[in-house]
């Protein structure tokens, strides 16, 4: 309670948006925050005591010199941090533990602060009254953010890349076992976050480029092999025959993907990375499109950019069926039907193995 006071009474000196900023944080406090503030203290004071020719087991991060740190090989290898940040552990706001990461000595002083932790042993009753450095070093990261564009004690919202997320494989280019006809792998060690620096191309940013764009939005979370969507076509057929110019509704059986999750095509194409629901099932929908071809047989490579009716399959599926009313028919002729099983962001959706069946559906019917 006494804490909780401190909180309040320091928002009420802040601004109106450091006030919320405070708020949020008192409401957020959970259990593990003290213990988290506490395990970030005792792990920067024994980076202090730390050398590059520490002994350290890798995956081990850690601060070396006020560089970040990464143990390969039983050896540190240092990076320096940006200009103004240098090499902190950080308490976890959302989940118990810590992290390693380069950050400015006001938000260090702030994250810990709110996490109510003084020292590798205080409790949350003996901070009766709170240190002047806690008070001084809780205002700045409301300007850290701001002026610094960086740090901010949320790290979806931070403009600082968590070392705690970067994918050290990304590194390799896989020439390291070569492979007759294999190309070297393009290689980033921050995650390509700046990639699109590099192409001429202007941003995705929510729209459907037509001219083509970059995406800097990273691919998302991936199912397990066992949750890989899949779909099938019931109506119709394949080889089946519908009537002509009369109205039909295409009917597609779908396995692992939580449909009727869509967003704003115009607005947020591509704009967010593949989300799973809680059981670790892709969150999307689907679409089906349908080309004219000239023969069932046909060979004939076709072009994406022509189709005779397309649709989005927006709603949620009913016992595991999409359906999609094909409302003025089709003429005489032969079609193509494909599913295109995708990520609520509209991406077609990603799966966690490269040999695996079809995710998608195609037939092949006839209009007579
Ligand atoms: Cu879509």
């Amino acid at each position: 309670m006494q804490l909780l006071g401190y909180f309040v009474t320091l928002a009420l000196t802040l601004s109106t948006s450091a006030r919320s900023l405070q708020y949020v944080r008192v409401a957020r406090r959970a259990g593990f925050d003290l213990a988290n503030g506490q395990a970030a203290i005792a792990l920067n004071d024994k980076f202090k005591t730390l050398t590059p020719d520490s002994p350290c087991t890798a995956p081990e991060d850690a601060c070396v010199n006020d560089k970040f740190a990464q143990c390969v090989g039983g050896k540190f290898v240092l990076q320096s941090c940006g200009p103004g940040t240098g090499c902190a552990a950080l308490p976890l706001v959302n989940s118990p533990g810590t992290s390693v990461t380069c950050t400015t000595s006001a938000d260090l002083a702030a994250r810990i602060a709110a996490t109510g932790a003084t020292d590798v042993g205080s409790s949350t009753g003996s901070s009766a009254s709170p240190p002047p450095a806690a008070t001084t070093a809780a205002a700045p990261p409301a300007q850290t953010s701001s002026t610094a564009g960086g740090s901010s004690a949320d790290p979806q919202t931070s403009l600082t890349l968590d070392p705690a997320v970067i994918a050290k494989g990304f590194a390799n280019d896989g020439q390291d076992v070569p492979a007759a006809g294999q190309v070297a792998s393009l290689t980033s060690t921050n995650n390509f976050i700046n990639f699109c620096l590099t192409v001429n191309q202007p941003l995705t940013n929510g729209a459907q480029v037509v001219d083509g764009s970059c995406n800097p939005a990273p691919m998302g979370s991936i199912p397990a092999k066992t949750k890989m969507p899949s779909s099938k076509f019931i109506f119709p057929k394949n080889g089946g025959t519908v009537a002509a110019n009369t109205a039909f509704t295409i009917q597609m059986g779908i396995k692992n993907l939580e449909t009727g999750n869509f967003v704003n095509a115009q607005e947020n194409y591509f704009s967010a990375p593949q989300q799973l629901n809680a059981q670790g099932i892709i969150r999307g929908h689907s679409h089906v499109v349908i080309e004219t071809i000239n023969a069932l047989d046909s060979t004939t490579v076709l072009d994406p950019t022509v189709f005779a009716f397309f649709k989005g399959l927006n709603a949620a599926a009913e016992n595991g069926i999409l359906t999609a009313s094909v409302d003025k028919g089709l003429p005489t002729g032969f079609y193509k039907l494909s599913s295109i099983n995708s990520a609520a962001n509209h991406q077609p959706v990603l799966a966690a193995v490269a040999q695996h069946g079809s995710l998608d559906d195609t037939v092949y019917f006839t209009v007579a």
